[in-house]
């Protein structure tokens, strides 16, 4: 019961954090049997100053440049370190033209987003409501700046660089509801899904079979675990794969499934199934054992999109910790490897 306690304190922290636009967010459930209705075309990219950037979720996970994506965080360096975080200024993020994906519909040009310029979790150092009001077609709250997008601000917002924690940005063709975020928004115009895009496809014996496997391999004593998989061409090769999302388990109340008594740990797991049958490993972690539940997480998966439009998708998801979390994206390397090569970090 202590621990359910403590847990409980923890999820209303971070739904109490959700005021701000900081909070971890509800798993979006895709209804069974969408599908896409197409990648579009992949067009070059060809924006002036020849960045692109990207928010999954709404929060600013990084940018592309000179063809290479650059992380809003870069983990391998200490919290109290700068270099730790790439700074994105105001003027530099907002001066473009941004389209918008949900997890399986292209949704088309956004026209606005909205800022909270409130002070603290998820905003500034010292409040800047009065900074951006101006610029503002219009305030949401007294503290969100709606944005007309594109949107050229004054050289001083060159100056003025985005939280590097928790940063969330509402972008949509017209935001109406400020806890609400598409799974991709970016003026990358290459950006598209996969064909013939499909969530929750059911899984296979054989999936089972691979999940298992992996998890063999790692060491992992695991116990009920959630499947989700996706499926399309997410190679462009006109050919079908699929990619499984696999996790500990959660009851009704958010707590993890896990059985003291074998020792079971969290884990989230994400396979490649190319369209030859062949799974590879793209994400594992693991946690501990029931001793320590601040250590727990849940990976839960954001979106499968080509962001840079280079025929080869990406997979986003999203790692939710104790009182914080992590949406990162997953590139296929030169070498064929999976790396996470973007980040943001967000939390209480
Ligand atoms: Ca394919
Ligand atoms: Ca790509």
């Amino acid at each position: 019961m202590t621990f359910k306690r403590i847990l409980a304190a923890a999820l209303a922290a971070v739904m109490a954090c959700a005021l701000f636009g900081c909070a971890a967010k509800d798993e979006k459930k895709p209804d069974a049997g969408q599908t896409a209705p197409g990648g579009g075309s992949r067009a070059e990219y060809t924006d002036a100053d020849g960045k692109a950037y990207y928010f999954i979720n709404g929060s600013l996970v990084g940018s592309l440049e000179n063809g290479v994506f650059v992380s809003a965080v870069d983990e391998s360096l200490p919290w109290d370190d700068d270099r730790r975080y790439h700074r994105y200024s105001f003027r530099e993020l907002f001066s473009h033209e941004y389209v918008c994906f949900e997890r399986d519909s292209a949704l088309g040009a956004a026209h606005e987003a909205a800022i909270y310029t409130g002070e603290g979790p998820g905003g500034f150092s010292e409040e800047k409501t009065d900074t951006f009001a101006p610029y503002a077609s219009r305030m949401e709250q007294d503290c969100f700046a709606v944005l007309p997008l594109p949107c050229e601000l004054p050289e001083d917002f060159a100056g003025i660089y985005a939280p590097e924690y928790g940063f969330y940005v509402n972008i949509s063709d017209e935001v109406r509801d400020l806890s609400e975020y598409p799974a991709l928004a970016t003026n990358h115009r290459g950006a598209c899904l996969p064909d013939g895009l499909s969530w929750d496809n059911g899984y296979s014996e054989r999936d089972e079979a691979a999940i298992a496997r992996a998890l063999e391999t790692a060491g992992v004593v695991y116990g009920e675990t959630d499947i989700l998989t996706a499926s399309g061409d997410f190679d462009s090769d006109g050919r079908t794969e699929s990619v499984i999302f696999a996790g500990t388990a959660a009851d009704a109340e958010g707590f993890l499934m896990l059985d003291a008594d074998r020792s079971e740990v969290p884990f989230g797991l994400i396979l490649y199934c190319d369209d030859n049958d062949e799974y590879e490993t793209v994400y594992i972690r693991t946690g501990e054992p029931l001793t320590d539940i601040t250590s727990h997480f849940r990976i839960f998966p954001e979106g499968i999109f080509d962001l840079d439009g280079d025929g080869s998708f990406e997979i986003a998801a999203s790692s939710h910790e104790w009182e914080w979390g992590s949406t990162f994206v997953l590139s296929r390397n030169a070498a064929g490897a999976w790396d996470t090569v973007m980040t943001a970090e967000w939390g209480n």
